[in-house]
């Protein structure tokens, strides 16, 4: 099974995403980050997924949006951010 397309929308300055970028990269896996205040357009698409959620990082793994970052290290302790990631075993 293959990793899905994981999006996350950041901005430059945002400690939540660095916490977030940094628990894909203890995964190892690679993700796209779509930074919203270099790409101002790209807010009310996130918006629009997120259904109305404005703070960043809005995360979608594949088509299933997740949610900021304490949203994901939830998924995560309780053990299901793995097997979206195409993974049995946590890492
Ligand atoms: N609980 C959220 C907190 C996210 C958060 O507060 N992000 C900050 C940037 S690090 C933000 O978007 N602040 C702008 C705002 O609150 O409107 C998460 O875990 O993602």
């Amino acid at each position: 099974m293959s990793t899905p397309d994981i999006v996350m929308y950041s901005t430059q300055l945002c400690p939540y995403c660095d916490r977030a970028r940094m628990l894909f990269e203890r995964k190892q896996v690679a993700i796209q980050e779509i930074k919203i205040d270099e790409h101002p357009e790209q807010r009310e698409l996130m918006l629009q997924r997120s259904g109305g959620r404005r703070t960043v990082p809005q995360i979608f793994i594949g088509d299933r949006h997740i949610g900021g970052f304490d949203d994901l290290a939830a998924l995560d302790r309780q053990g299901g951010l793995d097997p979206l990631l195409g993974r049995t075993s946590s890492v």
